[in-house]
């Protein structure tokens, strides 16, 4: 199955008259007319693409996980005549090399390959778009940079706090006892009592007969809440091997450390963040990153504009959530902003 079919939702890629479905609002394929792998001062290189217009506003997509890596699908947020859009993966995930690797992977050190990029790229300012996973980070790196971010698209807000955690692994069986149950059977009845602890244990194992099967079971565990309705197709593409196990292990390995960051450092950081134009896009019914934290992050941000999707889940490509997220940045090509 092709990235784009696998992250569409059902009849996106079909080429039909699925006029309901987010791919009506996304643009039209595309492919970069440039790409290149930055060298890190560590073991790590970067896979980067460029699309659009190359004298296009510059825009950053932040992919989710952290570890799912980014997907050409992703591109198509973007009206093309107006943006110089850029993907990368962040360490460890997706076309990076090497692939799950852990050594020198931290919040830190994602920000500052953001950073680098944008150096090597030769942009001053750039729209930062980042849902779920990609939320977090875009806000600890426009925490850091705020000169750098020329407005903020965030959806599916996830604060990385440990309530946030314990909710995604535990507190989902409210809404998806199905999915969490085959989670947690995986473990052995001794060690269910700290899921985190017993797959990463698992996952950072060098074995593949040890690590693999754990990573299927975290990503289609993960896949399987992330839509309002079941999208079968977005669970098999976070079913290949490489897939499963760079979104398994790093996110294993970011919660365990706590994202690197003070808990709630991202929302008492927010001032510093308060004169970028923002929007911030949130599904009503998303059992990953439940709407509160987006709630929380409004009410700490009240120039940001805030729109709730009534009928959606957490993925970009929930119907409601797409056409918010291509309204939001086809407005600020036209006016520098989201009101
Ligand atoms: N992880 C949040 C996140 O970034 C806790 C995320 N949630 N689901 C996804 O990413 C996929 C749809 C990419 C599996």
């Amino acid at each position: 199955m092709s990235e784009i079919s696998a992250l569409a939702p059902q009849g996106a890629a079909s080429g039909g008259k699925d006029d309901q479905s987010s791919a009506t609002s996304l643009y039209p394929p595309i492919t970069p007319y440039a790409s290149g792998m930055l060298e890190t001062a560590g073991v790590h290189r970067i896979y980067w693409e460029t699309s659009g217009n190359p004298e296009g506003i510059p825009v950053v997509f932040v992919h989710g996980g952290p570890g799912s890596g980014t997907s050409p699908i992703q591109r198509r947020f973007f009206d093309p005549a107006r943006y110089r859009i850029i993907l990368f993966d962040q360490r460890g995930s997706g076309r990076c090399i090497p692939h799950g690797e852990l050594t020198d992977n931290t919040t830190p050190h994602l920000i500052a390959d953001m950073e680098a990029l944008r150096c090597e790229l030769g942009i001053a300012t750039w729209l930062v778009f980042g849902g779920s996973w990609g939320s977090t980070l875009a806000l600890a790196y426009a925490e850091a940079h705020p000169e750098c971010c020329r407005g903020m698209v965030l959806r599916g807000i996830f604060l990385c706090r440990k309530s946030e955690i314990d909710w995604f692994l535990y507190g989902i069986r409210a809404f998806f006892p199905e999915a969490q149950r085959q989670l947690a059977e995986f473990i052995p009845p001794d060690e269910r009592h700290d899921l985190l602890t017993a797959y990463h244990r698992r996952l950072v194992d060098p074995d593949p007969a040890i690590h693999q099967p754990a990573a299927f079971r975290w990503a289609s565990f993960e896949a399987s809440c992330s839509t309002l309705l079941p999208n079968p197709d977005l669970v098999s593409a976070f079913g290949s091997e490489k897939t499963a196990l760079s979104l398994a292990r790093i996110e294993a390995h970011y919660f365990v450390n706590n994202i690197f960051l003070p808990d709630n450092s991202l929302l008492s950081g927010v001032d510093r963040l308060r004169r970028i134009p923002a929007v911030i896009v949130q599904g009503r019914y998303d059992a990953v990153c439940p709407i509160v934290s987006a709630d929380e992050l409004a009410r700490a941000w009240p120039e940001a504009r805030y729109v709730v999707v009534a009928d959606a889940g957490h993925s970009a490509f929930e119907p409601g959530i797409a056409r918010e997220l291509v309204a939001a940045c086809d407005a600020f090509a036209r006016t520098g902003g989201f009101a």
